[in-house]
C-alpha cells in the first residue's frame, strides 16, 4: 500500500540526490551522480517527474546539445515528466550581492537573461511551472540594500518575464519559493505571505503563485500546514517542497516526515484539502538533503523514505478524516460552527450589537481542543 504509482504524482529535483554533501564546513563527501542516472533510478523508484535548475542538468556548457539529448531520451523512455524547471540565480559567485536585486545593474541583466534561456528549455520540455528562489536577494546590512528599489526591480524582472511567456505563448506559471535566510542574512520575500502580498503588486498576478517549503518555514517558526491552506485560500498554492525541519535553526532539508512529524502530518492533512475543502492538485515535489553522512545507498534510501512517508501519512490523514469518533469529536469543538456566517444575510449591525450573550457560560465553554488532538495523535501513531 505504500509503493508509488504514477497518480501520486511524486516529483524529485535533480539537484536533491544529486546534492554532493558540500557545506560551509567541508567539501564533497559523495561522487558527483549524473543527472539522466538520477533521473532513471528516480522512475525505478516510483516518482513521477523530475525538476532542475539549468546547472543541474547541463554543468557544463560545451556538452549542452549531447546533454540535452540524453536528458530527452531518458524523459522518453521512463515516461516521467518534466514538471517544474527553475534556474539556479545563487551559486555562481557573480550573484553574491543579488541577482534580479543586485545594486549592479550589469548582474540584473545577465540573471534575466539567465533565467529567459531556461524558460525557452522549460517551455520545450513541457514543464508548466517555472520556480524562483531568491536566495541571494537579499542582504547582511542595513544601507546596503535599498529594500524599495529591491522591491522594484524585483517586480521589474517578474513582469518582465510574465510578458514574456505571453508574448511566446507559453503554457507556463511562476511561482516563487519565500526562505527567511541562508546564504543571505537575510533574504527578500521571506515568508509565504511577504510573497503572496509582493505578487499582488505584480502586472500579471495571475501567472505568478508560490512554491512553500516546509523547512523554510518552519526555520522561522511557522506553522507549514496553515501557511499552506493560506496559499491555497489566495488560490496561490501553484507548487510545493516537502521536506523536514526541526525547529529554527540551519536549514536541514530533512527527507520528508522526519524533523517535525506531527508538521508533516498536518501538512498532508492541508494537501488533501481539509483545510479549504478542495484539494491541491499540483505534483508532491520533495525538496530535500540526503544526509552528508550517508553515501550512495543512503541517497536513494532517503529518496524512497520520502515518497514511503507521504503515503503513510496519507493513509493515516484519510483515516483520520474518516473516523465518525472524529467527526464527534469535531462537533464537540464547534469546528464545523465556524463555517457560518457571522452575521446573518439581512442582518444588521443593530441586531448584533443588541443581542446579549451568557458570557459566564462562553468563558466556562469546553473547546473539545485535546480530545480532538489526541484522536489525531493516535491515528498519526498508528494506535487506532
Ligand atoms: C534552497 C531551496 C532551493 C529551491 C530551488 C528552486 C536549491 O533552500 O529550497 O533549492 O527550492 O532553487 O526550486
Ligand atoms: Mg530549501
Ligand atoms: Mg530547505
Ligand atoms: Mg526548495
Amino acid at each position: 500500500p505504500y509503493t508509488p504509482r504514477p497518480e501520486d504524482r511524486f516529483s524529485f529535483g535533480l539537484w536533491t540526490v544529486g546534492w554532493q554533501g558540500v557545506d560551509v564546513f567541508g567539501p564533497a563527501s559523495r561522487a558527483p551522480l549524473d543527472p539522466i542516472e538520477a533521473t532513471y533510478r528516480l522512475a525505478d523508484l516510483g516518482a513521477a517527474a523530475v525538476t532542475f535548475h539549468d546547472d543541474d542538468l547541463v554543468p557544463d556548457e560545451a556538452e549542452r546539445e549531447a546533454t540535452l539529448e540524453r536528458f530527452g531520451k531518458a524523459v522518453a523512455d521512463t515516461g516521467l515528466a518534466v514538471e517544474m524547471v527553475t534556474t539556479n540565480l545563487f551559486g555562481d559567485p557573480v550573484f553574491k550581492e543579488g541577482a534580479l536585486t543586485a545594486n549592479d545593474r550589469g548582474v540584473r541583466r545577465h540573471a534575466l537573461a539567465k533565467v529567459l534561456r531556461n524558460i525557452d528549455l522549460a517551455a520545450e520540455l513541457g514543464a508548466e511551472t517555472f520556480v524562483l528562489w531568491g536566495g541571494r536577494e537579499g542582504a547582511e546590512h542595513g544601507a546596503g540594500k535599498n529594500v524599495k528599489a529591491a522591491l522594484d526591480r524585483y517586480a521589474e524582472g517578474l513582469n518582465l518575464l510574465c510578458a514574456y511567456v505571453k508574448e511566446q505563448g507559453y503554457r507556463m506559471r511562476f511561482a516563487i519559493e519565500p526562505k527567511p535566510n541562508e546564504p543571505r542574512g537575510d533574504i527578500l520575500l521571506p515568508t509565504i505571505g511577504h510573497a503572496i502580498a509582493f505578487i499582488n503588486e505584480l502586472e500579471h498576478a495571475d501567472m505568478v503563485g508560490v512554491n512553500p517549503e516546509v523547512g523554510h518555514e518552519e526555520m522561522a517558526g511557522l506553522n507549514f500546514a496553515q501557511g499552506i491552506t493560506q496559499a491555497m485560500w489566495h488560490g496561490k498554492l501553484f507548487h510545493v517542497d516537502l521536506n523536514g525541519q526541526h525547529g529554527p535553526r540551519f536549514d536541514q532539508d530533512l527527507r520528508f516526515g522526519a524533523g517535525n512529524l506531527r508538521g508533516a502530518f498536518w501538512t498532508v492533512d492541508a494537501l488533501l484539502g481539509a483545510g479549504t475543502g478542495a484539494a491541491y492538485e499540483g505534483f508532491v515535489h520533495f525538496d530535500f538533503k540526503p544526509p552528508r553522512a550517508e553515501a550512495e545507498d543512503g541517497v536513494w534510501e532517503s529518496a524512497r523514505a520520502c515518497m514511503r512517508n507521504y503515503l503513510i501519512l496519507r493513509k493515516r490523514a484519510l483515516a483520520f478524516r474518516a473516523d465518525p469518533e472524529v467527526a464527534t469529536a469535531l462537533a464537540a469543538a464547534a469546528v464545523p460552527e465556524l463555517d457560518v456566517p457571522t452575521m446573518a444575510q439581512g442582518e444588521s449591525l443593530a441586531d448584533l450589537r443588541s443581542e446579549t450573550h451568557d458570557l459566564d457560560r462562553l468563558r466556562l465553554r469546553s473547546v473539545g481542543m485535546e480530545a480532538l488532538d489526541q484522536l489525531a495523535m493516535e491515528h498519526l501513531l498508528g494506535v487506532r
